[in-house]
Order: C-alpha cells, then structure tokens, then sequence
C-alpha cells in the first residue's frame, strides 16, 4: 500500500507531466538529452530524483538544464552533487529508471529506493536549479519544480547561469562558503581577485598582448563574459562576438567551441584579423578552444590537450620552484591528439592517464594525484587539487622561515587555486587560466604552438539505426561489438603512417562518432571515411553512406 504522502506525485504526473515517449531514454554522457519537447516528464521525474537525492546526501543537489554544445532545439539536465561534481555514477541507473518507468508506478520506484538507501523523508531538502538560455528551459524548470514540490522539496531558481558557474554555487553553499560565496556575485569576485592577483602589474609582456576575440556561441557564455570584461578592463580587452538574443536559434550555429573544434575551422561571426588570439566556448559555457587565422589565412586550433599540456608544464615549474613535494598527473581521453601524449610523457615527464569519455571519469581519476589536471581534446576540463596538496602550500606560505623566492611560488600556486573551477570544466575560468599563463611567459599563440606539433585528425558523425549495437573497451580504444568491425579498423589502420582511430557511440546524440589521426591530412581524410564506412556498413547505417575521398 502507497504511503498517501507520494499521491502528489501521480497525481502531478497524471494531470501536468505525464509520460509522452514511449521509447525509453538513457543518462548519457552529461546526463539526459534530447528533443526539448519530449523532455517535460523527464524534468518533472528528476525533480522527484534530486529530492530523493538531497535528503540522502544531506546537502544541497544541483540540477542544471542544458544541452550544452547541442542544437538550440534540443534541451537536457545534468545533475550536481554536493561537493559541486557530477551526479555519482551509481545513481545514473536510479535517473534511468526514473526516467522510463510508467506515471502509475512513480510511487512505486520512490519506496524502492527509500527503502534501499533509508532515505529520511520528512528532511527538508533544498534543489538549486540553473538554465542557459534555450527558449524551452524555463518551460522545463517549471516542470522540474513541480518535481521537486511533489516531495516537498523546495526548489531554488538561480536563473540563467553558466553549468560551472551552478557547479561552483553548489559547492560553495555545501561546504558553508568555505570554497567561496554562493553566488554568482560571489563567483565574480573569486575569479577576478585571483586573476588580477596572478597577473600583478602586468597586463602585456614579450609577445603576450591582452586582446582576444571572444565567441560566445550566442548562449549563457556571451552573457555571462560580461561581467569580467567589466571588472578586467584595466588589464584585459576581451572583444565579445556572437552574443544574439534568446530564441534566435543561433545557438551554437557555425559557432562555438564544438563547432570550432569539430570543424577545424573559424566560426562565424567573428571578424577575421590575421594573428589575433580568438576564443569560443560551448552553449553552456564549460568547454573552451583558442585558435588564430595567420597572415596565410591558416586555421590554427589550441584545444583540450594544448590547454592540458600548457597548465601542466606552467604548475610544473611552479611547483618545483615552490620546493613543495607533490605530485602531478594529466588524465586524457582516446580522443588526445597522439603529439600531445607523448610531449606530456617524454618532455613534461608527467603520468598520463586515458579514461572514457565524459568529464565524469576524467574528473574522478584526477582525484588520484595531489594535483590532477585533466582536458577532452574538446576543450573540456579543469584542474583538481587535493586537500594534502592546499595543506602543505597554505602551512608553506605561512611558515615565516620560508624564503622569499620559495614564497613567491607558493602565493602563485595558491592564486592558481582560486582562478580554476575546479568542480567542474569551466570555459571562463579556463579563459582566465591560460591568459594567465601566456602572459606570464610573455607568448603569443605561434610560441604556444611550438611546443609540439598535433598529428593531424579528423572526427566524424554516422548515423546508425541503433547506436547501442556499438560497444568498446579499453577506455574505448577498442570496439568489441558489432564483432569484426575492430578487425576492420584494424587492417584500416595498417595503411597509414602514425594511424590511430577508434570509434563509439555518442553519449549525447544520436550517432557514432568517428576519430583518426595519421602523418597527413590526405591520409588522415581517407583513413576517416574509410572507418566510418566501415561503422556504416557493419553496425546498421542509415541515410547516405560516407564518401571516401
Ligand atoms: C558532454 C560531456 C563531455 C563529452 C561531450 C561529448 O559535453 O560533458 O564530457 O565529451 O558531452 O560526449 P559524447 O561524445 O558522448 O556525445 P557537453 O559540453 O555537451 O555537456
């Protein structure tokens, strides 16, 4: 017999948000995604979820709707955790669940899991909920609130946010503004003290000038750079582009930090002035890529694993100057350029580590090191630093034996701490990080660029009837299911010279996705479309097969 306390909840779905997809749909990448319109009851679910969610880890949840990088049309939710990471992973099955089960068995599913984790029901619980600037997402906040008032939950609307700038609130509110001021003010405030603390009296130096075209895929990231073009303009002279009105449907359309980075080219909207440094982050402002058109009208692209390497080797040198004993690891993902792992094996000498997609698992496995710095080649990433890792700087910068070379590096480190969000990839915090960065080693993008060389790649999307027939292993190096189709890339890949590719079903769009590198672009090209061929011919492709060059 139901406890009459959870009527609301049928009754709600019943009358407001009831079931409209038959079809059932998965917690992916970055939790749910799809069609903003089909997605109502599942906001309305994961209300229910995050009450659920809150009273058993005795904090605040967050709830972010967004679809990040994907089409305007489309819509999603992730959800935050206490600490101001992702939801962990052992609940995504709970979301799934949630998502897809009937309206008449909501009740149902809610005593199963309050009696398998002893949720305490009558806890009052607190959801803060975030949204970027998609048409649908207030439609869908309402459902989501209703979700949430249905256990008697009281939601928190923190309006239109960046997803890091509601990682970071979150954070902050849970562990009692230790990490900082829960609000976006207090956001602000953080990053800026840090940034101008980091870049003292300096504003150029050497080859590092502080102009920089800013593309803010027309989304939340154009908004919200605002308020630091504000309170940066004595040291700073970001130049916003692609900043268009809600509803427009220019989100994310031929520009930000995805199409960038997928395309390999310049965005639209941005004026194209030979050398300038030029930055574009994603719909909801996690991800960043830097590029420049040279004086050839050459497209130059700086992304995740330049981020990656460039923060590695700068906390590198500032740890060793700083004498403190840490260690230091980068986490990657298969879709690393193959340059950029061995520079940061060979010439850093740091631990790379390679895990699945999804900052998800980066995250997690950076937590290993005392300092973890991980990065997707999409521009995805951040910086952790462990409680032993602040400990020991803090106690250092306190000790008054400490001299003042040694002191200098650790107050640097300690700025660093501040001006990186490291609860989750944040695309203007990153900004700030490597701005930071080149100016301190007074380089413009060419000197940035010398580090080493990127094999040249290519990614690719094939539609497929099923994405779910593909599955891979080895941090999803290698494809298991359909069988033979590895064989296949395999023998694909034994043309070429410096060859890699793999492919996997996106976690956040319809398709496969298909990567390779090898020695040339020609090659690269053909080795591309041959696997995507491949995956087309093998794992059930609809719709135009590729075309190899
Ligand atoms: C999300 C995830 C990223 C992931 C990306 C693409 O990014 O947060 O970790 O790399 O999706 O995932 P997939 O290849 O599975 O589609 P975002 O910026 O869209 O939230």
């Amino acid at each position: 017999k139901m406890p009459s306390s959870y009527r609301t909840v049928y009754a709600f779905a019943r009358e407001m948000h009831p079931k409209t997809v038959k079809r059932d749909i998965q917690y992916g990448t970055a939790g749910f995604r799809d069609k903003a319109s089909n997605l109502g009851y599942v906001m309305y679910r994961m209300g229910l979820l995050s009450v659920l969610r809150a009273r058993y880890k005795k904090g605040i949840i967050g709830v972010m709707i967004t679809a990040s990088h994907n089409p305007e049309g489309d819509n999603g939710v992730k959800l935050i955790d206490p600490h101001g990471e992702m939801m962990e992973q052992s609940w995504e099955e709970w979301a799934t669940k949630f998502a897809n089960v009937q309206d008449d068995e909501l009740e149902a599913i809610i005593n199963e899991i309050v009696d398998k984790f002893n949720i305490p029901m009558t806890d009052r619980s607190v959801i803060y909920i975030g949204k970027d600037t998609r048409p649908s997402s207030p439609s869908l906040a309402k459902s989501l609130m209703d979700g949430i008032l249905a256990l008697s939950g009281k939601p928190v609307d923190f309006g239109i946010v960046t997803t890091p700038q509601l990682h970071y609130i979150v954070a902050c509110r849970n562990s009692h503004e230790e990490y900082g001021t829960a609000t976006e003010e207090g956001y602000y405030k953080k990053l800026v003290t840090a940034f101008k603390k980091l870049r003292g009296e300096n504003c150029e130096n050497g080859n590092y000038v502080n102009r920089l075209f800013y593309d803010g895929a027309n989304g939340v990231g154009a908004k919200k750079i605002k308020f630091f073009q504000e309170r940066l303009k004595d040291c700073m002279n970001i130049e916003l582009y692609n900043d268009a009105g809600i509803g427009t449907g220019k989100l994310n359309y031929l520009c930000g930090a995805d199409y960038v980075k997928t395309n390999q080219a310049y965005p639209t909207g941005l004026p194209i002035d030979p050398n300038v440094r030029c930055a574009s982050v994603d719909g909801d402002a996690d991800r960043i890529v830097y590029y420049f058109n040279d004086e050839n009208g050459k497209f130059h692209l700086f992304d995740g694993d330049r981020i990656a390497t460039l923060i590695a080797s700068y906390l590198k040198e500032w740890v060793e100057k700083s004498g403190v004993d840490l260690n230091l690891g980068l986490v990657q993902t298969a879709y690393a350029n193959g340059a950029s792992t061995e520079y940061i094996k060979k010439q850093l000498s740091v631990p790379v580590a390679c895990v699945s997609t999804g900052v998800k698992h980066l995250h997690h496995k950076a937590l290993e090191f005392d300092i973890g710095i991980y990065f997707e080649a999409n521009g995805h990433g951040t910086v952790v630093f462990s409680k032993n890792a602040k400990d020991k700087l803090r106690s250092v910068a306190k000790d008054p034996e400490t001299g003042e070379k040694q002191k200098y590096a650790v107050e640097k480190l300690l700025a660093f701490i501040d001006v990186i969000n490291e609860t989750v990839g944040d695309a203007i915090a990153d900004l700030l990080a490597v701005e930071t960065i080149l100016c301190d080693r007074g380089w413009d993008l060419k000197d940035w660029e010398n580090s080493y060389t990127d094999l040249p790649n290519k990614l690719m999307k094939v539609t497929v009837k099923d994405r779910n027939v593909i599955s891979t292993s080895d941090a999803e190096r290698k494809c298991v299911t359909p069988v033979g189709l590895q064989d296949e890339i395999d023998k694909l890949v034994s043309k070429y010279q410096k060859a890699r590719s793999f492919v996997r079903s996106s976690g956040t769009e319809d398709i496969v996705r298909v990567y390779a590198e090898a020695a040339t672009q020609e090659q690269v090209n053909k080795l591309t479309a041959e696997v995507a061929r491949a995956v087309y011919n093998l794992a059930g492709g609809i719709g135009e097969a590729p075309i190899v060059p």
